[in-house]
């Protein structure tokens, strides 16, 4: 056991000092086992609708105050979820695996008739595209993530790329939309040789309403001293609304300022469905990492290796192949355009940093169900 620790604890430390020599994409270096998730960066959007009701519930707000709240409590309730529950589910935060260009992730939340398409629209660097919708309830979600790692004082930080809109179709037949921009992440722990992740700075859900909702984080040490803490503003367009603030820890609970609780996020959760793996196509995650993830969960770290160079392998000749031929690799679902309207439109209004992002726009071409 002495042995292994002295071994693990070197192989950490090596690994911690060639993160700290390193600028650029953390997802495509490689960390010692017992750092490594069975799980695709491509599965993640779907913690965008563990709580689906609070989803659905947005197209349900009477008024457009109403509207932006649901929206601001949905977002707020997404927040442990997408930061923390890797730690709850295997001890701390973990490396995910780098998905390949192309691979695709399908889910639907059954209770409210929601789906999940996520498609990887770029390797290198790597940049997902997702869309959740709800039809009845007329709400889509479309958004891409892309990662800017660097590392200071110990810990790394994520700068988060790209942006999500959210359309709700209103029974009048007018569309409302939001921009949601997201928040910048600080993997502390490092030294610990156990990662967690903080949020830091302030993300924005600027909705075509007017209705403005800035949100700022704060970690340990800060103001109020506990983890996970943040504060969001909501800002009415005119001033025959009053401003209402938010205050609590994401991972638990908020009060608005009048002390009634605004988002809670104790009730469980609705994990997404997704098909299993005999009916999954080669291209589906669970299907084409199913081997890594295997060797992964049962510590035979030699055939999770040699499962991943594999597909690395296949990868590059693949790309190779598609030089040779002047046949680019196709998106399936998705369309990449340079700049997107509605970030433009709505970013204005908070005057967004950048003032334009690209985007990519869901081609309409879900798989049957
Ligand atoms: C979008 C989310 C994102 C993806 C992950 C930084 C990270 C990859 C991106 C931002 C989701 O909506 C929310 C949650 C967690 C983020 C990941 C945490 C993480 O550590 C990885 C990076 C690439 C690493 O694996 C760093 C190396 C590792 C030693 C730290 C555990």
């Amino acid at each position: 056991l002495w042995l292994l620790c002295v071994w693990i604890r070197s192989s950490w430390t090596s690994f911690l000092k060639s993160i700290a020599s390193f600028s650029g994409d953390l997802s495509s270096m490689t960390a010692p086992p017992f750092i490594l998730s069975p799980v695709s960066l491509t599965e993640f959007p779907a913690y965008w609708c563990e709580y689906p009701d609070l989803f659905a519930a947005i197209a349900d707000g009477k008024t457009e105050e109403h509207r932006a709240l649901a929206v601001l409590r949905w977002f707020i309730s997404t927040l442990k979820g997408q930061y923390t529950s890797r730690n709850e589910s295997m001890g701390s935060e973990k490396k995910p695996l780098n998905p390949v260009l192309g691979e695709l992730f399908y889910g639907t939340w059954p209770s409210t008739n929601t789906t999940l398409l996520v498609e990887q629209v770029s390797h290198h660097p790597p940049i997902t595209a997702y869309r959740i919708a709800n039809q009845a309830k007329g709400l889509v979600l479309t958004g891409h993530n892309a990662q800017k790692t660097s590392f200071s004082a110990g810990s790394i930080i994520v700068k988060q790329i790209g942006h999500a809109t959210l359309v709700v179709d209103l029974p009048s037949g007018e569309k409302e939309e939001y921009l949601i921009t997201l928040p910048r992440l600080r993997i502390d722990g490092l030294w610990y040789g156990s990662p967690y992740i903080e949020l830091a700075e302030t993300s924005y859900i600027q909705g075509s309403n007017g209705w403005l909702s800035t949100i700022e984080y704060k970690g340990k040490g800060y103001f109020s001293g506990k983890s996970h803490t943040f504060k969001a503003i909501l800002k009415p367009p005119t001033s025959d609304h009053k401003t209402e603030v938010i205050e609590g820890t994401w991972h638990t609970t908020s009060k608005t300022s009048s002390g009634m609780t605004f988002h809670d996020v104790s009730p469980p959760k609705e994990e997404v469905t997704v098909k299993s793996i005999e009916e999954q196509t080669e291209w589906e995650s669970r299907k084409l990492w199913g081997a890594v993830a295997k060797g992964i969960r049962e510590g035979d770290f030699e055939s999770a290796s040699r499962e991943k160079s594999r597909i690395e392998n296949e990868q590059r000749q693949r790309r190779k192949d598609e030089a040779a031929a002047s046949t680019p690799w196709q998106l399936k679902h998705f369309k990449h355009i340079e700049s997107d309207p509605t970030y433009e439109r709505l970013g204005k209004l908070f005057k967004a940093n950048p003032p334009t992002e690209d985007a990519y726009i869901f081609l309409d071409n879900a798989p049957p169900a």
